[in-house]
């Protein structure tokens, strides 16, 4: 005893509930500021309400024997956006899922995950990050499949050039029941789309775009971690021998060269051509502005 100088008339300790079973949300051993009420749920009684960000609840459990167990959470939630983590008393998470949005306090569903647990005595903390949302029971099964993220392989996009034509986006993944999608991050450099279950990208202008693949949760899988890759789109590449065709939209300039347009056209395009001196103006140069050129 560090410091004295008090009474104690009795104190309880309470066996841990065993698991495999339903335990009511409100019968937590210690939580932070979390509140019960009345609940409107099926089988009435009472649920926790005023579970904000980080805030938790503690269940003393005897774990019948170690393996993989389901947890089933009855949850409302009025706003959307909840996370149910899942911990063990080191605080490492052992399972977590999604509290979808129910459109009211007292409008009930039920999510559900899995976690692994060791057998024997141990505190459960259910923690809310995201929080609030209500909470009315968690009820515990033996066995399950243990859901994990789905993995995304989506390879390196090679450079395209403005002009080139729509082309493909094709990711991999573990997880075969639901699709991938693409977003760009530059719509001015490339579009986007998905026509019946392919995904077309549509060069728009040079540029550097960020293709991400992402995946949504599903029956069996986590959502995947997105997957980015960089996509550069150059302009217009020029081979050498290739005559240029003049573009009324697009800035010439052209001065003082002495053989006239052929000035422009020797093959060699990304340097100035440089042909004559002081004719019209008192400079002299002549050139197509191109950016990528192939010699
Ligand atoms: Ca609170
Ligand atoms: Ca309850």
């Amino acid at each position: 005893m560090v410091k004295g100088n008090w009474n104690l008339n009795w104190f309880e300790a309470v066996p841990g509930r065993s698991l495999p079973a339903k335990i009511e949300a409100e019968s937590f051993d210690v939580a932070s500021d979390v509140r019960p009420e009345t609940t409107s749920d099926d089988g009435g009684g009472q649920n926790l309400g005023y579970i904000d960000d980080g805030d938790w609840m503690d269940y003393n459990v005897t774990v019948a024997s170690a393996g993989v167990y389901t947890f089933q959470f009855r949850v409302a939630n009025s706003y959307g956006n909840g996370v149910i983590y899942i911990k063990s008393e080191d605080g490492s998470t052992l399972g977590s899922v999604t509290v979808p949005r129910t459109y009211g306090w007292q409008n009930w569903t039920t999510v559900s995950t899995t976690a692994t647990l060791a057998a024997g005595s141990q505190v459960l903390r259910i923690y809310a990050n995201p929080g609030a949302w209500n909470f009315n029971w968690f009820n515990v099964t033996q066995g399950g499949t243990v859901q994990s993220p789905a993995v995304i392989t989506f390879a390196a996009l090679p450079n395209k050039a403005v002009g080139d034509g729509d082309f493909n986006l094709v990711a991999t993944t573990t997880n075969s029941e639901t699709p991938v999608t693409f977003t760009s991050s530059n719509p001015s450099v490339l579009t986007v789309s998905n026509a019946s279950g392919v995904w077309k990208a549509s060069v728009v202008s040079a540029g550097t775009s960020t293709i991400t693949a992402s995946q949504a949760a599903s029956a069996s899988f986590l959502a995947a971690t997105n997957v980015s890759q960089t996509q550069i789109v150059t302009s217009a590449t020029v081979a050498a021998g290739q005559k240029i065709t003049i573009d009324p939209k697009r800035w010439y300039q052209l001065n003082n060269v002495s053989n006239g347009l052929d000035g422009l056209f020797d093959g060699i395009t990304d340097v100035n051509v440089e042909t004559g001196w002081g004719k019209v103006l008192p400079n002299y140069d002549a050139y197509y502005p191109c950016w990528t050129v192939k010699r």
